[in-house]
């Protein structure tokens, strides 16, 4: 009798589904692991502005450190060369070009993920997973009207997270306060926010009328509100006590993984971590102004770099590294001059933010897209270097695999034994996407379509990849994409198109 009531306690155990981090498996057996993921997600941080990826200016150990501990990708790929539809695509493992709604959003937009669709924080929640996501959002809000007077919702809450503490869209737009899981933080009801991207509110300042306000200019639009002395996209009035401070807000955003961090460090969790840099406006903490040589762009590199290296600290204080994946990689290319006038193109020296590669955001060629892509596992991930072709897309289905969840998407691509590291198998083909225009990787080429429109946005000064021909390159001999081969290779661009046409349903 005794003996039986104990096999049934041990039963009620296992069955109880509490997956502290004691109980985790450690993958003696072929059940799934349950680490920590912590996925750091840098905003226009280029293939070439991280050490291990061949900066030399620009000083970031943190990120090397994971780069050489880890797997280092070289050819890890975001699905878009701007943000909203790159975070959609890595948060719900669908190409953005099937949502219509994925381009950049205004601070208004309503939420653009479906609140029935797949997400890795939905799966990872139904596994257990205690979910966050602190920093950058730009994937809309709410469903229509906005009110951010009262909860702001649907939003991260209704996609997956139990946590979420943001900025609705970038630093450059309105409204520039934080939400925590849905509430404008330190609002005051006496003071309420509006919001509106079609007209200014009656007398107040703008940074096209009152360039006398202004602390930092502006060079391409940014024109509207002024907060902080730094003219925004949008125009805003009220909210004045819950408004950010600039130049805190990474040690902001740190404070709040941190805190979400060693919170939730008894439960496997899935953090989020959406850094701010290095996009405009760059306003470092004054403790790294100077700290690069480069301006504010190469200090705010210097500041994200520290801000990684203090959450690992943290996670190294808690006891977390060992039973923790990091992946850390960029929503899309870089940009030097992005709408300020910030010395981002006068300082950069010999500095290449796309390192060897064409392009930058908002491009078709491989610099709006191609990124640091790092994953890192201690102990667990053999480090080493991975020229596999992997995705953001496919961080999906791979997560999925690792956790024994069989969530999946059309899109996503189970590549869980080359993220730790196990295998060099990649995706065989990826659609690239850039302002609404894609283009094809397969194997080692590049085919990109020809589009109408300007070669080059002469305002940020990058080559977005308009051609009113066919391109297509060899980036294995021609990483730079200099030479056009769509002439000389014929069969080869067939079968691009071919691909491209069947992918893309044409
Ligand atoms: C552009 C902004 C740019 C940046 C970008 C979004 C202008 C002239 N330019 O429209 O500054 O905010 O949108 O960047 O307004 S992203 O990284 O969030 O996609
Ligand atoms: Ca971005």
């Amino acid at each position: 009798m005794i003996k039986y009531s104990f096999l049934f306690i041990f039963l009620l155990l296992l069955s109880s589904g509490c997956t502290k981090n004691s109980d985790r498996k450690q993958g003696t057996n072929s059940a799934p692991e349950k680490p920590n993921i912590i996925l750091i997600y840098a905003d226009d941080l280029g293939y070439g502005d991280v050490g291990a990826y061949g900066a030399t200016q620009i000083k970031t150990p943190n990120l090397d450190k994971l780069a050489n501990g880890g797997v280092r990708f070289t050819n890890g790929y975001a699905t878009s060369a701007t943000c909203t539809p790159s975070r959609y695509a890595i948060l719900t493992g669908t190409y953005p070009w099937r949502n219509a709604d994925a381009k950049i959003l205004p601070g208004t937009a309503p939420l653009i993920i479906d609140t029935a669709q797949m997400t890795i924080p939905k799966l990872l929640k139904e596994k257990g997973y205690h979910t966050g996501v602190v920093g950058k959002w730009h994937l809309g809000l709410g469903s229509g009207e906005m009110n951010w007077n009262v909860r702001v919702s649907p939003g991260p809450n209704e996609v997956g997270f139990d946590y979420g503490y943001i900025m609705a869209a970038t630093q450059d737009r309105v409204p520039t306060v934080y939400l925590e899981n849905g509430r404008v933080v330190n609002l005051d009801p006496n003071d309420p926010i509006e919001v509106s991207y079609d007209k200014n509110f009656p007398g107040e300042p703008t940074g096209k009328d009152n360039p006398e306000l202004l602390k930092m200019k502006w060079h391409h639009g940014h024109n509207n509100s002024i907060v902080n002395g730094i003219p925004r996209i949008g125009y805003m009035k009220g909210g004045k006590k819950a408004q950010w401070v600039d130049e805190e807000m990474a040690d902001h955003f740190l404070e709040k993984a941190q805190q979400y961090v060693k919170k939730q460090k008894d439960k496997p969790f899935f953090l989020y971590y959406a850094l701010q840099q290095p996009h405009v406006p760059r306003t470092p903490s004054p403790r790294f102004v100077g700290s690069s040589g480069m301006g504010p762009r190469g200090d705010v590199i210097v500041e994200a770099d520290w801000c990684v290296g203090e959450l690992i600290k943290t996670l190294e204080a808690e006891g977390l590294m060992d039973n923790t994946l990091i992946i850390l990689s960029s929503d899309n290319g870089p940009v030097l001059n992005d709408g300020y006038y910030d010395d981002a193109e006068e300082k950069i020296g010999s500095h290449k933010p796309a390192g060897k590669l064409r392009g930058g955001k908002y491009s078709l060629f491989d610099a709006g897209t191609r990124l640091p892509f790092i994953t890192y596992w201690k102990g667990k991930i053999k480090p080493g270097v991975s020229d596999a072709l992997v995705c953001q897309i496919d961080l999906l289905a791979s997560l999925a695999a690792l956790v024994g969840s069989n969530a999946k998407t059309v899109d996503s691509e189970n590549l869980l034994d080359t993220f730790l590291g196990k295998s060099t198998v990649g995706r065989q083909e990826l659609i690239l996407e850039a302002t609404s225009r894609t283009a094809l990787r397969k194997g080692d080429w590049a085919m990109i379509p020809p589009y109408k429109g300007p070669a080059r946005n002469n305002e940020v000064k990058i080559e977005l990849g308009n051609s009113s021909d066919y391109q297509l390159y060899n980036l294995k001999n021609d990483p730079g994409q200099t030479s056009n081969l769509a002439k000389t290779e014929p069969e080869k661009l067939k079968e691009m198109i071919d691909t491209y046409q069947k992918i893309r349903g044409a």
